[in-house]
C-alpha cells in the first residue's frame, strides 16, 4: 500500500518554465496549501529529468508532499520519487506497479468509459480525468468534460480521481461537486502573480464546493 497522500490540490509543473523558476513556485504552492507536486516535462531527456526531480524533492523534503513523476517509471525510481503518474499510451499502470513496487503512488490518466473500465485498482491509486475545461497548456488535451462529463466518470470506476485541464479559482467551486477528491492545476499556479495566495485561494474554493 502506497503511504496516504491527498489529492485536494494537485500540482502539475509547467513544461514551459525552468526548472528554477518551477523550484520557487513549487515552495510558494506548498507554502499556500498545494498537497501533491507532480514533474510533467515531456519534452526532457532522461539526464534532465533526473536532475530536475532531485531538485524538486528538495524542495518538498520535509512537508509531506509526495513528488510525481510524469511518464518516466525510470526517472521516478532513480530519483526517489514518491510515483509516477502514466498516460495511455505509457508503459501500463500494472507495470509501473511492478517496477516500483507496492509502496509507489501509481496514476493514471483515464477518460472514456473503456478506458475507466480497464481501470486495475491493484495498480492504480489514483486517476487523473480531464480536461475539465479548455485548456492551452496541453495541446492534445481533448474536449472539456465539463460537469455532466466529469461527474459520469467519477461513476465508472472506483479509484480514487482528480480533475485536470483548465481549472481556475472560479470553476474549482463547480469541479467539486463532480465527485473527485482533488483539482489539478498547472497555469492557474504556474502563472500566479504569488502562487502561495492562488494556492491558498484554489484550495478554499474547492472546499467550498465540496461542501
Ligand atoms: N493533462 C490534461 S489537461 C493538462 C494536462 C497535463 C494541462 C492542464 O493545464 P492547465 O494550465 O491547468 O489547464
Ligand atoms: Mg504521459
Amino acid at each position: 500500500m502506497p503511504v496516504p497522500f491527498d489529492l485536494t490540490l494537485y500540482f502539475v509543473t509547467d513544461h514551459r518554465q525552468p526548472i528554477e523558476q518551477t523550484v520557487d513556485i513549487t515552495r510558494a504552492a506548498v507554502a499556500g496549501g498545494v498537497t501533491m507536486v507532480q514533474l510533467r516535462k515531456p519534452e526532457a531527456h532522461g539526464r534532465q529529468l533526473l536532475e530536475e526531480a532531485l531538485a524538486l524533492k528538495a524542495v518538498l523534503a520535509g512537508t509531506g508532499v509526495p513528488l510525481i513523476v510524469n511518464d518516466r517509471i525510470d526517472v521516478a525510481h532513480a530519483a526517489g520519487a514518491d510515483g509516477v503518474h502514466v498516460g495511455q499510451s505509457d508503459l501500463p499502470a500494472a507495470a509501473a506497479r511492478a517496477i516500483l513496487g507496492p509502496d509507489a503512488i501509481i496514476g493514471l490518466s483515464s477518460v472514456t468509459p473503456e478506458e475507466m473500465a480497464a481501470i486495475d485498482p491493484a495498480a492504480v491509486d489514483y486517476v487523473g480525468i480531464g480536461p475539465f475545461a479548455a485548456t492551452t497548456t496541453k495541446g492534445d488535451a481533448g474536449d472539456a468534460l465539463a460537469i455532466e462529463g466529469t461527474r459520469h466518470a467519477c461513476r465508472l470506476s472506483p479509484v480514487r480521481m482528480v480533475a485536470i485541464g483548465g481549472i481556475t479559482e472560479t470553476n474549482a467551486a463547480d469541479v467539486a461537486t463532480t465527485g473527485v477528491e482533488g483539482i489539478s492545476v498547472v497555469s492557474a499556479l504556474s502563472e500566479a502573480s504569488d502562487p502561495r495566495a492562488a494556492a491558498h485561494r484554489l484550495r478554499a474554493a474547492f472546499e467550498t464546493g465540496r461542501g
